[in-house]
């Protein structure tokens, strides 16, 4: 069981969790189309803080609007939602899933005039792929499933549809005993993990894959906006699933994943076996943003008012 905050936001109100509930024929269940997105809330020297708020909160809208889902919220007020969400549960850090979906007024594929409903659920996650994986590396499966091309499912938006391909992949990578799926887009390029974005160390410079079919990842944008800080260059250009096997490092982002460094790719070592210095450099980096402790980056950290909504 997930250990979910005491309250949901849930259309309007906060609901005790146990009380969160929905329909059977509600219709996101059936059809696949919900949205998503995912935030952290970090624990600094200065309380809880919330990572990149703004851009989670516009790219939850954004997700939307491509959809066509009308949820009559705006990132700003979903903003206050969440801030208020967390106050009340009285997180310290928390993971913060905001969900909009289409509720059980119909049946049938018809959604047009349909309003999205929204919901807010906090929880507390530690490190996605494991703690020895932040630290030591984990180990990847290019898998057998290709990501969406972006004319098949717009793949900007976080759609749960779209997540049935990493659920897929996902499977599929563990029960062959590796930790996370990597997979290739309909060209046989190499562009995300199941849930990250990846990146590549060749001749000291990061290389990630450039917009197509990869969701932008907010922490893919942190990584190159902190590396390029440091000096260290970063490119973004199509990888062949050849390229990162001899790469220097290989490392995947996400809100949930952070900074996660890749030690093995389908049984080829990569680089030492365990993370590199430009790795290693970005995750302590990184760590420190999101914890308060590095200057010049408090405009991306939104503490908790106490009463958001006022
Ligand atoms: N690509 C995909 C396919 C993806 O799902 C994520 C986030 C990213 C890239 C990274 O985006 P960003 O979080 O903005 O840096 N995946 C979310 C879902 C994880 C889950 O298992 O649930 C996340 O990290 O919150």
């Amino acid at each position: 069981m997930v250990d979910m905050g005491k309250f949901v936001w849930l259309n309007g109100d906060w609901v005790e969790a146990a009380d969160a509930n929905v329909s059977i024929l509600t219709h996101s269940i059936h059809y696949g189309l919900s949205i998503f997105d995912g935030i952290r809330c970090y624990q600094t020297g200065n309380g809880p803080k919330v990572f990149r708020l703004r851009e989670h909160a516009q790219r939850f809208c954004d997700s939307c609007k491509i959809v066509g889902m009308d949820i009559e919220l705006k990132a700003e007020e979903l903003e206050a939602i969440i801030l208020e969400t967390i106050r009340r549960n009285g997180h310290k850090a928390c993971y913060i899933r905001p969900l909009a979906f289409y509720g059980d007024d119909r049946v049938g594929l018809n959604t047009l005039g349909m309003k999205g409903r929204v919901a807010v659920i906090t929880w507390e996650w530690g490190a996605y792929l494991g703690e020895e994986g932040l630290l030591k590396g984990i180990r990847c499966k290019t898998s057998s499933y290709t990501r969406h091309h972006p004319n098949i499912t717009m793949t900007r938006a976080k759609v749960g549809g779209n997540y049935v391909n990493s659920q897929m992949a996902k499977a599929e990578a563990l029960a062959d005993g590796y930790d996370e799926a990597l997979l290739l887009d309909p060209e046989g390029f190499l562009v995300e993990g199941s849930g990250e974005n990846i990146f590549i160390v060749e001749d000291s410079k990061l290389i990630t894959p450039p917009q197509g079919s990869i969701l932008p990842g907010i922490t893919r944008d942190t990584v190159m906006k902190l590396a390029r800080a440091e000096g260290i260059p970063v490119q973004e250009d199509r990888l062949t699933r050849d390229r990162p096997l001899i790469a220097e490092e290989f490392f995947l982002s996400g809100t949930a994943a952070e900074i996660t460094p890749v030690r093995e790719i389908d049984r080829r070592v990569i680089g030492s076996g365990s993370p590199g210095p430009i790795t290693k450099r970005i995750q302590e980096l990184f760590f420190k943003v999101v914890g308060g402790e590095l200057p010049g980056y408090d405009h991306w950290l939104t503490p908790i008012p106490p009463n958001a909504l006022s």
